[in-house]
């Protein structure tokens, strides 16, 4: 059955929350660069910013375990960099050059890692939602004790694909947590005119799964909540739903104009529930650092940041030959193989 009750938030360590702090300021720089880039011309096709909702990623992040799995949206770029995707090889990927983890032919929505497993980056709303439980059944399947995070935003959770997935996944009780990222919008649709139903996650009940809200604008919180998600896939018991409520400060993509919300909407989040500023906050009041100590790491991320943006700019472009590669795959990778 459905449950309401909170996990108690974790008693962090410093160098836990230095952690988490490094880890969203990172996606954080990152987006910011891609968004500069962009304007410049030097990316082209689709790009959707994560800006806002750092602490999703980097608390479930800091929930999982080696091996654990995880597919996503188009919204990806802190879901890569979150696993520890490598920051040149994601942004080369965005201005479609060679030295991208898809070798410049995916571009913002399409990259994979299977050293990091992380299975996209899909452009279709819904689509990873089915993948991921396929993911999770592979592993059920292989007896492993894997656990496979699914995320998907409000506007997805709309789609029949998801009904028919917590159907089946609750059915074959599979080791997946479903992490609603409610950022309050689809596109320029809020979830007041979208949906009637004021909680996504309690949908889970008519299909027997178990779920709750998180605050997403708390990394604490959300790792808290994740840490509880994941044990009980875990251990076999079947999937979880965790309703994350957070918010994207920046457009839909980069070719929105945002005329659905106020700045003074935005601003409000932004002033009063950022994120990051609150751990710069715990880590100040609990004299875990110092402002200098703070800037020192704002400095170490510019520079990976911005060495990541030259990559990707020097990175050749990829040559016509490879248009007729990549298309069909070569081998199918059979019982051990699939592991890896
Ligand atoms: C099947 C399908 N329908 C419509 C679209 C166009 N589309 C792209 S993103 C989007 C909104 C999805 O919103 P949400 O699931 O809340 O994710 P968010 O963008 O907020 O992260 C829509 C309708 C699409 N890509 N695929
Ligand atoms: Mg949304």
């Amino acid at each position: 059955m459905a449950t309401r009750k909170a996990a108690a938030r974790p008693n962090v360590s410093a160098e836990e929350l230095l952690h988490h702090y490094r880890e969203m300021l990172l996606i954080r720089r990152f987006e910011e660069k891609a968004g500069q880039l962009y304007g410049m011309g030097l990316i082209g096709g689709f790009c959707h910013l994560y800006i806002g909702q750092e602490a999703v990623v980097v608390g479930l992040e800091a929930a999982a375990d080696e091996g654990d799995k995880r597919v996503t949206s188009y919204r990806d770029h802190g879901h890569m960099l979150a696993c520890g995707m490598d920051p040149k090889g994601v942004m080369a990927e965005l201005t479609g050059r060679e030295g991208g983890y898809s070798a410049g032919k995916g571009g913002s929505m399409h990259m994979f890692s299977r050293e990091k497993h992380f299975y996209g980056g899909h452009g279709i709303v819904g689509a990873q939602v089915p993948i991921g439980a396929g993911l999770a059944m592979a592993d059920k399947y292989l007896g492993n004790d894997r656990v496979t995070f699914v995320y998907f935003g409000d506007g997805a959770a709309n789609q029949g694909q998801v009904y028919e997935t917590y159907n089946m996944a609750e059915l074959w009780d599979l080791p997946v947590v479903f992490v609603i990222e409610n950022n309050q919008y689809a596109m320029g649709t809020s979830t007041k005119r979208s949906t009637k139903s004021k909680s996504y996650w309690e949908r889970g009940v008519a299909y027997g799964i178990e779920g709750e809200e998180v605050d997403g604008m708390d990394v604490l919180a959300v790792q808290a909540a994740g840490k509880k998600a994941v044990e009980y896939c875990r251990s076999g018991k079947g999937p979880y739903i965790l309703e994350v409520k957070t918010y994207r400060y920046r457009g839909h993509s980069m070719s929105d104009p945002a005329k659905y919300r106020t700045r003074e909407e935005v601003q409000k989040m932004r002033d009063e529930r950022d994120p990051i500023e609150n751990v710069r906050q715990l880590l100040l009041t609990g004299k875990h650092a110092s402002e200098d100590d703070l800037k020192a790491i704002d400095k170490e991320i510019k520079d990976v940041v911005n060495e990541a943006a030259e990559f990707a700019k020097d990175s050749p472009e990829p040559s016509t030959d490879e248009l007729w590669t990549d298309i069909y795959a070569k081998e199918i990778p059979q019982g051990e193989a699939i592991e890896a």
